[in-house]
């Protein structure tokens, strides 16, 4: 059977204040072709389909129109919760959805039987056993020992965590013995794990006090269908283990690749191919650096390269100069006067290492996560590397305590 294996779709995102929202509708309704083309017999979305907890209403109605469709084409999905996810936001139309063919597994279920999705090949019939696991919440899986070190919590955390995996895997060979059918298995996850890189966009990495699982504790299924990290890559070498990445460049440091999906090929062997699909992007987004006349002639390049459809480029602007200049938001935007240029973001660089002052248009501190704040703060101090890192592993550890004591709707924003 074929399965298109996606994640962090991040609906509803607000990018420095930018709405995806055209971006999005883009890549569904190109989405819904490759399935049609492709003959997908199910679609996999490995967490974080919304920005936030509580995402706007027109990113309800792409996810609402999305099932439909699916329905009407008659291809399976399902929808798993990430840390961006609200879990009860998700599941309060989990019954109303799954009578369009579209399981969701926003949290932990109650039992791993509830955490299995039997995925029908073209034919109607069993053709994949999927293990389900959204984003696990330490809170899910363990019981907070007061006094334990962060050290100590971590340990604990992976360990709860191995045995989650490892409990729905176990019932997924037991639904496979009981079917009599020789069928592959396929788990998801929703986390960061070891030898994987990460991005600016990619909040709230820490599951709890955890850092990063590894990837030797995930279960010996046929294929994982992982998210969170949104640049596609392959865990440990290991090419069953996969990170599809996200659909759209979510920042302007995810411009350095290819957005994509996957199709992936299994049958009663196991894993047969994996092919990804490039995502066309519908939203021109350039990173420019340099002095300002070096900007400037980047500018023309970008314009030229628009074409006439009448699109207009986002930019996110490095500008390097010796001179202290107050009046550099405004050198900058008189630049692409009259060019289909948007300047979205404009940073100084003062020499060529170190980023003394960034300047944002129009950014909300909404739109950071505390880490994205104390970040900025230390960037003001003069500091080793070693320094800025201690602080930032004690900072963290402060933050995950935190939230590890919020609920679940504020929790991961
Ligand atoms: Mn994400």
């Amino acid at each position: 059977m074929k399965i298109i294996h996606t994640s962090d779709w991040h609906l509803g995102q607000g990018f420095i204040g930018k709405s995806r929202e055209a971006e999005h509708k883009a890549f569904l309704n190109w989405l819904l072709v490759q399935i049609e083309e492709q003959r997908i017999d199910a679609v996999i979305v490995a967490g974080d389909i919304f920005d936030t907890g509580t995402p706007p209403s027109y990113a309800r109605k792409l996810y609402n129109e999305f099932i439909v469709a699916m329905h009407k084409v008659g291809c399976q999905l399902v929808v798993l919760g990430g840390n961006h996810d609200s879990v009860s936001t998700l599941q309060e139309t989990e019954s109303l959805l799954s009578c369009l063919g579209t399981r969701v597994i926003g949290g932990v279920a109650e039992s791993p039987e509830e955490q299995l999705v039997l995925l029908n090949n073209s034919k109607n019939e069993p053709g994949a056993i999927l293990c389900g696991i959204p984003f696990i919440r330490a809170k899910d899986v363990m019981n907070s020992t007061a006094g334990q070190s962060g050290r100590d919590k971590q340990r604990a955390l992976i360990k709860a965590m191995e045995e989650h995996f490892q409990s729905v895997f176990d019932a997924a060979l037991k639904r496979r013995e009981s079917l009599g059918l020789n069928l592959p298995i396929i788990s998801t996850g929703h986390l960061t794990t070891l030898a994987s890189s990460r991005t600016e966009s990619v909040r709230d990495i820490y599951v709890g006090t955890l850092e990063s699982f590894p990837s030797d504790k995930l279960p010996d299924a046929d294929y994982i269908a992982l998210g969170h990290l949104h640049k596609p890559l392959t865990v440990g070498g290991k090419e069953h283990i996969r990170y599809c990445g996200s659909p759209i460049p979510l920042s302007f440091d995810e411009l350095d690749h290819d957005k994509e999906v996957l199709v992936v090929e299994l049958d009663e062997t196991g894993l047969v191919a994996i092919n990804p699909l490039t995502v066309p992007r519908s939203q021109p987004m350039h990173r420019v650096s340099g002095s300002l006349s070096c900007i400037e002639k980047q500018f023309s390049n970008i314009t030229e390269g628009l074409g006439s459809e009448g699109s207009v480029a986002w930019v996110e602007v490095e500008v390097s100069t010796h001179d202290y200049l107050t009046d550099l938001q405004q050198k900058v935007t008189e630049l692409c006067e009259g060019k289909p240029i948007e300047v979205i973001k404009v940073k100084r660089k003062r020499n060529s290492t170190r980023l003394v002052e960034e300047s944002y248009v129009k950014q909300a501190l909404s739109e950071l996560s505390p880490h994205d704040v104390f970040q900025k703060r230390v960037e003001q101090e003069s500091l080793t590397d070693e320094e800025v890192n201690k602080l930032t592993a004690s900072f963290k550890e402060v933050v995950s305590e935190v939230q590890s004591s919020l609920t679940p709707q504020v929790e991961g924003q």
